[in-house]
């Protein structure tokens, strides 16, 4: 209803500041924590002309959102001038006409604005899994935390991504949790990333055993039927399913992936087999800023009829 089904958007990912996080997220390959098993070396932030650079290949390659990731707590971590240069690169990307989008850890208040400010569409921080077993996944932060940051980022007036990871160890029970947490925040997500676990070598994780494929539809299916207007996006964890599997994850309701040849870290699907993919299922790119209609599904569908007037 609130989609049109053939349209699924690329979204390209690029860690400009890679490695070296002081969190302790038990899954991922940039916690400091485990530098010495993981032998990922700790990058500074990147220039913003390498930046900009990235992000014309990849609109050139059919993506219509750039997400800038940094390895961070959060910006106040760093010096000023680092959040400076990412205002910066958000900035310019916009200028360009993608969407933009970030993930760089916890935000006051005060940076959320500024992001806004610099033109940023939609911030990515997710909730990995529920309430009740999130003291598993970290130590270094609590989920109240991530929820303040959500609620800032909302508040700042930029489109909210917000999700979970499949295959932290955790019960259907939980998976069921972060469901609901996602669906009664004070308006859904605009677009909700769900990730399947890449067990990372080195990782507390490492030997964590990924969902199934039918275990993604099923997350998927139930986000999309949750959160109607959401763009449900399909994305750590593609790179090892069949066309067969991403079929059906784009049937029960994901409308966005990751395209380009890495997320942040780890090797993502190659871009003439997803070329492939569109045809052969009869996809198209989502183009940029279709109206969000999140929110609207709760409310009276007003904003949902003018976005089905655009499409
Ligand atoms: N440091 C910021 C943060 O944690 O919000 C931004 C970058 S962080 C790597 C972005 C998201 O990637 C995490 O919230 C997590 O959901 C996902 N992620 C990281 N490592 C992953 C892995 N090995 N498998 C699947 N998803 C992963
Ligand atoms: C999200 O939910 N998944 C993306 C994006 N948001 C930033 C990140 C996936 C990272 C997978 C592990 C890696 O490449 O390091
Ligand atoms: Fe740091 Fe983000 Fe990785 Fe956690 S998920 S260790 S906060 S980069």
């Amino acid at each position: 209803m609130h989609h049109d089904p053939r349209q699924v958007q690329q979204c390209t990912l690029l860690s400009i500041k890679t490695g070296g996080c002081p969190e302790t997220c038990n899954y991922c390959a940039q916690s400091s924590s485990w530098k010495g098993e993981t032998k990922l070396k700790a990058e500074k932030l990147m220039g913003v002309e390498e930046v900009i650079e990235a992000a014309k290949r990849a609109k050139e390659a059919g993506s219509t959102r750039f997400c800038m990731g940094t390895a961070w707590r959060g910006p106040s971590q760093v010096g000023a001038g680092q959040f400076e240069r990412v205002l910066e690169m958000t900035k310019e990307v916009r200028d360009m006409g993608m969407e933009v989008c970030a993930t760089l850890g916890m935000l006051t208040p005060e940076q959320a604005l500024k992001l806004k400010d610099a033109g940023l569409t939609a911030y990515n921080h997710n909730l990995d899994t529920s309430p009740e077993y999130y003291d598993k996944v970290t130590s270094s932060r609590k989920y109240e935390d991530r929820l303040n940051t959500i609620a800032a980022v909302r508040e700042a007036g930029i489109s909210v991504c917000c999700g979970g990871i499949l295959g932290l160890g955790e019960e259907e029970s939980d998976r069921a949790s972060l469901m609901t947490v996602l669906a009664t925040l004070p308006e859904h997500p605009e677009s909700v990333p769900i990730n399947a676990l890449v067990p990372v070598e080195g990782t507390p994780f490492k030997d964590m055993t990924p969902p199934s494929g039918l275990e993604m539809v099923r997350a998927i299916a139930v986000a999309r039927i949750l959160m109607p207007a959401t763009v449900v996006r399909l994305s750590a964890g593609r790179v090892n399913m069949s066309p067969e599997t991403q079929a059906l994850c784009f049937m029960a309701g994901a409308n966005s992936v990751f395209t380009g040849d890495k997320l942040l870290t780890t090797p993502n699907n190659e871009k003439s087999e997803d070329s492939f993919l569109f045809e052969e299922l009869g996809l198209e790119g989502r183009p940029a800023f279709v109206p969000y209609a999140a929110g609207a599904a709760s409310s009276d569908g007003s904003e949902w009829k003018h976005m089905k007037h655009e499409l």
